[in-house]
């Protein structure tokens, strides 16, 4: 099954190679924390998340952005096997993390913002629908292995 068209795929790719993974992802983490508060549950180990900036400026948000965000990365390389290349990290989360998989499309969604922010006009309708379709079938794979 595809998930992109050809065009899509080259928007994606291209763009995605523009991305600073480190700012973007730890960006998008910091963001998920400070607009769904709730989300911060899950990472009550990592210190100050009292306000917006101690959120933002948090190295542990960071660094975690990071590699959420070099995880989704890699998906990047097998959009037509988005479910077998996530399913150890949907076994994770749903076993050892007890991370509800509605975080996922929330997380997918705030990427989405900060790309924009990031990229302005670039970040095109074509472009930002072309992304919308990868980061709900990126959720949609780490939430397959939940039961
Ligand atoms: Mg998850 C750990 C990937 C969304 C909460 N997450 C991890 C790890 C990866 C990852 C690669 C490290 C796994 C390991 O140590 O082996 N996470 C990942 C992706 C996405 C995602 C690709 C979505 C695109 N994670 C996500 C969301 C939450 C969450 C939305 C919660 C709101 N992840 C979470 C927690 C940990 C990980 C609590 C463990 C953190 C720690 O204590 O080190």
């Amino acid at each position: 099954m595809t998930l992109l068209s050809p065009e899509e795929n080259a928007h994606v790719t291209s763009l995605w190679g523009k991305v600073d993974v480190e700012k973007v992802g730890g960006e998008a983490l910091g963001r998920l924390l400070v607009v769904y508060p709730w989300t911060q549950r899950f990472f009550e180990s990592f210190g100050d998340l009292s306000s917006p900036s101690a959120v933002m400026g948090n190295p542990k948000v960071k660094a975690h952005g990071k590699k959420v965000l070099s995880a989704f990365s890699e998906g990047l390389h097998h959009l037509d096997n988005l479910k077998g290349t996530f399913a150890q990290l949907s076994e994770l989360h749903c076993d050892k993390l007890h991370v509800d998989p509605q975080n996922f499309t929330l997380l997918g969604n705030v990427l989405v913002v900060v790309l924009a922010e990031h990229f302005g006009n670039a970040f095109s309708p074509a472009v930002q629908a072309a992304f919308q379709k990868v980061v709900a079938g990126v959720a949609n794979a780490l939430a397959h292995k939940y039961h």
